[in-house]
């Protein structure tokens, strides 16, 4: 069938870009270059190095493989399909069939497809997170892998190491020049994540031509600055050389690594390798057919997955994937015998549900006419809260002290370098990479919060948006919302974030107006367990009258509003009380 039959490795890489090559022509629609530049790396990735079960695509202790290029996601989902993940539902179940069949590929970027244009997290099984904004994917790693050492620092025993795993993101020129990786590049060098390694395509090609157009600095001088392991990988279809930076990843254990692999955006196709005609559009069918003839490819035939390829992706990751997860889960038997009572928190984790009695301390206000700032009335609940829920962990870009989330119970305790296991979160004034890193920690499921001033969420509403689009149950604290001008002036002076903040769908966004609404906006939050939320809290004045009455700001005293659904159906008579003041200055 395939002329003198190649390896099975030349075999199963050439079968992944045909597939990408085939599914994207199929659509009309998407970007074949750089999965037939990285199919090869992917397949070092995969069938050596990654401890994943295709099996148990949701298995707690996996490695995470991230495509941060999201719109090269062909890759992932041929990856998926020939590596026979299995899906799992909303209710944690697998069912046996196929995450990714063949004719979801064959109807890739079509309605209803587990193919869609990009990586969807909680539609596809096997898709870690949601990617397509170029550098969320890799920002998100960083919290996942972040998540990976806290796990370890909490439940990690002698001869029980429970949580020790490792995220890959695959990025492109695109990841490395937004602004965001840089941001979370540097808070995970700081930490030292030594589980976290990034890829970079280092392909010189973007949308509108070489990257020479704007892009012209030294990158790994850049990460090396920021205290990363940078090797380079001269060819991406050298194997060894593949090996060999995977296997110096897994030996370093002080700091994050970054591979540079130079590789040819669709390689193999006779007039569109190195060009950006590659990037964007379907290779059309000449061209598809010369590719194939290159690869040793049957040039008419389409989607053709080679039964060797499948049994290939069987006997490497699928039995070694198998076999980890099977030992981890011997092992998590032992250690449920050994540790209840931690065995129960990592179950509940992975459940997304939180212990039983978290509400039992948050407080009731009494009656006061001149009224706590909701800010400190939601640092106390927060605090309430966290007390007694040991996986809630979070912090502020260096706005803690005025944002009042500094969690100062006894043991609370600091994320830092070596000691990654505290409470607080110091995410430095990177506001949209600390959106990203709690989006990593949700999707580890840690349950997490971040806050800055009300003002600062545009910098990171490319994140905040990603958690919503993902329903992922992140808290921010949105605090200093006042529109009129005060001592800060025009520049901190929030007029049109709140609306456009309830704008963004499933977002939940609730503006407490006295210490009683903030403990009730708390428990609306910390109740959800999928969808994201946002607080909005006022500096000092709000008076707070008593658990059963509201003050809004302006006008009203409403009675009774303080289950859920109607601290829901209030919302609306916020926003128009704040777009009516606004319209007033
Ligand atoms: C934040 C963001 N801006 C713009 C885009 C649109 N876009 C998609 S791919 C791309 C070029 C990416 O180039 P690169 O990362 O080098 O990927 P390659 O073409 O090499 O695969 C752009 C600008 C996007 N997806 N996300
Ligand atoms: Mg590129």
């Amino acid at each position: 069938m395939l002329g003198s039959m190649p390896d099975v490795e030349t075999l199963s890489i050439n079968t992944i870009r045909t597939l990408c090559i085939d599914a994207v022509q199929q659509a009309n629609s998407g970007h074949p270059g750089t999965p037939m530049a990285m199919a090869p790396v992917v397949y070092v990735l995969w069938q050596e190095f990654l401890r994943f079960d295709p099996a148990d695509p949701i298995w707690p202790n996996r490695d995470r493989f991230i495509l941060s290029a999201g719109h090269a996601s062909t890759l992932l989902y041929s990856v998926l399909h020939l590596a026979g993940v299995k899906a799992v539902n909303r209710k944690y179940e697998t069912l046996g069939e196929l995450a990714v069949p063949l004719d979801d590929l064959k109807s890739f970027r079509q309605l209803e497809s587990r193919c869609p244009g990009h990586p969807e997290y909680r539609w596809t099984s096997g898709v870690e997170t949601t990617t397509g904004p170029l550098g969320q994917g890799v920002a998100t790693s960083v919290g996942i892998a972040l998540a990976s050492h806290w796990l370890a620092e909490r439940y990690n025993r002698p001869d029980f190491p429970m949580f020790n795993y490792d995220v890959y993101a695959l990025a492109g020129d695109g990841c490395m020049m937004e602004g965001i990786s840089g941001e979370a590049a540097s808070l995970a060098g700081h930490l030292g994540l030594s589980n976290l390694c990034w890829i970079y395509d280092n392909n010189h090609i973007t949308i509108e031509g070489n990257t020479s157009l704007a892009f012209s600095e030294d990158v790994a001088g850049r990460f090396l600055a920021y205290g990363w392991n940078v090797q380079r990988v001269s060819n991406a279809n050298d194997l060894d050389l593949l090996r060999e930076a995977f296997q110096r990843f897994k030996q370093t254990t002080d700091r994050p690594s970054l591979i540079i692999v130079d590789s040819h955006i669709a390689y193999g196709a006779p007039h569109k390798q190195d060009t950006s005609a590659a990037h964007g559009e379907p290779l059309g069918e000449e061209e598809i057919r010369g590719t194939k003839r290159r690869y040793g490819w049957p040039e008419d035939a389409k989607f053709l997955v080679p039964p060797e390829v499948l049994d290939d992706f069987k006997a490497k990751l699928g039995q070694r994937g198998a076999k980890l997860r099977g030992d981890w889960m011997t092992l998590f038997g032992t250690y449920e015998m050994q540790f209840p009572e931690l065995a129960a928190e990592t179950l509940a984790i992975q459940r997304r549900e939180p212990p039983k009695g978290w509400d039992a301390e948050i407080p009731t206000f009494p009656p006061d006419a001149k009224g706590l700032a909701t800010r400190d009335s939601s640092g106390k609940v927060l605090n309430a809260i966290a007390k007694r829920h040991p996986w809630l962990i979070g912090g502020a870009a260096d706005l803690s002290p005025s944002t009042k989330t500094r969690l100062t119970f006894e043991g609370a305790g600091e994320i830092a370098r070596n000691s990654l296991g505290g409470r607080n979160i110091h995410f430095g004034i990177r506001e949209h990479a600390m959106g990203a890193i709690l989006n990593g920690l949700a999707l580890a499921k840690l349950r997490a919060f971040g806050s800055g001033f009300l003002i600062f969420s545009d910098y990171g509403r490319g994140s905040l948006r990603l958690a919503a689009i993902m329903e992922l149950p992140v808290i921010y604290i949105f605090t200093h919302d006042s529109i009129g001008v005060g001592e800060d002036g025009p520049t901190h002076q929030p007029v049109e974030h709140l609306p456009s903040l309830r704008a963004i769908p499933g977002l939940t966004v609730l503006r407490p107006c006295d210490a009683n609404e903030v403990a009730e906006a708390w428990r609306v939050y910390h109740g959800e367990k999928i969808r994201s939320s946002s607080s909005c809290l006022e500096p000092p004045g709000a008076a707070h009258l008593g658990p059963f009455e509201v003050y809004c700001g302006y006008i009203t005293q409403l009675k009774s509003c303080f289950s859920a659904p109607s601290l829901h159906r209030f919302i609306p008579i916020c926003t128009v009380l704040i777009l009516s003041r606004k319209t007033m200055r």
